[in-house]
């Protein structure tokens, strides 16, 4: 099987473009989110369980972001959360998600980021390149960027992992999904690793455990169950950072499984989970 055609990137001063872009669109959509938070945030619509929550706010903060970035480049493709895929035709489709962390959200936890990511190549997770991104965590009001080669930022500070710690000394982010099936199995997973690290935070949001982890602030993440939108921009706010970032025997991350982390804990995780076949549903 031929090796896939490395995609070709766009030069410095487009991916600075799409990385102020990512920027201005995700932090115009927090402001929305922040302060047009009703003081009973009611649920819209639900997904995949009863607990997967669509808000009012979800909804008009994705059409804020899809207008913001068709107003400065309306040949790109948009894949949304709430709305899906509206296909371009400049190469560049922007992957977003208008609140990650909808159930801290909905409870007033302030744990909830806007998600905005360019990415270039075919609008599928298996085969885009995330080349810029911009997670702005709402509450706090910080924001977080990065374009590919150039560096992760927090409010325009550079970003750095932590130097690899033995996984007994670890502090390792996580999340779990919506639906029980998955949840046993997560169960399962958590309760075999806890003894084995320094501890475990569930801060319920995928885009927020990503960049914590790029700021230091988590050693380790993994999570099985992320969509596309919850992971684009997290994922090289991450790498750009200085972590790996895979699935489990060699595949991208994505649904199956992502971990994130310095080498060489990471690939400790990894091998871990793949004992403990952690991108399965096995109770
Ligand atoms: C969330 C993820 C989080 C996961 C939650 C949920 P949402 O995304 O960011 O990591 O543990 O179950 O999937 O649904 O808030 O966009």
């Amino acid at each position: 099987m031929t090796a896939p055609t490395p995609p070709v990137l766009p030069d410095a001063a487009t991916l600075a473009d799409l990385r102020a872009l990512a920027e201005r669109a995700a932090r115009a959509a927090g402001a929305l989110v922040r302060d047009g938070r009703p003081r009973q945030v009611d649920v819209s619509a639900t997904k995949t369980s009863p607990v997967d929550v669509v808000t009012a706010m979800d909804l008009a903060a994705e059409e804020l972001l899809r207008r913001t970035i068709a107003a400065h480049r309306p040949d790109d493709g948009i894949l949304g959360e709430e709305g899906g895929l509206v296909p371009g035709t400049s190469g560049v489709t922007w992957v977003v998600d208008p609140i990650d962390g909808t159930v801290n959200y909905l409870y007033g936890i302030p744990a909830y980021a806007v998600s905005v990511a360019a990415v270039v190549g075919p609008p599928t997770p298996d085969e885009w390149t995330v080349v810029a991104g911009a997670v702005h965590a709402v509450a706090d009001g910080r924001t977080y960027t990065a374009a590919r080669g150039a560096g992760a930022l927090l409010d325009g500070v550079p970003l750095q992992v932590n130097a690899p710690a033995a996984l007994a000394q670890s502090l390792v982010g996580t999340g779990f999904g919506y639906t029980a099936d998955r949840r046993r199995g997560q169960a399962r997973v958590v309760a075999a690793l806890l003894p084995q690290v320094r501890d475990i935070r569930r801060i319920g949001s995928a885009a927020l455990d990503l960049c914590t982890l790029a700021g230091g602030g988590l050693d380790l993440y993994y999570e099985r169950g992320l969509q596309p939108w919850d992971l684009a921009a997290a994922s090289l706010v991450a790498s750009e950072a200085g972590a790996l970032v895979v699935g489990l025997r060699g595949a991208r991350p994505g649904e199956a499984m992502t971990v994130a982390g310095p080498e060489p804990t990471v690939g400790e995780l990894v091998r871990f989970l793949e004992e403990q076949r952690a991108d399965t549903d096995e109770a």
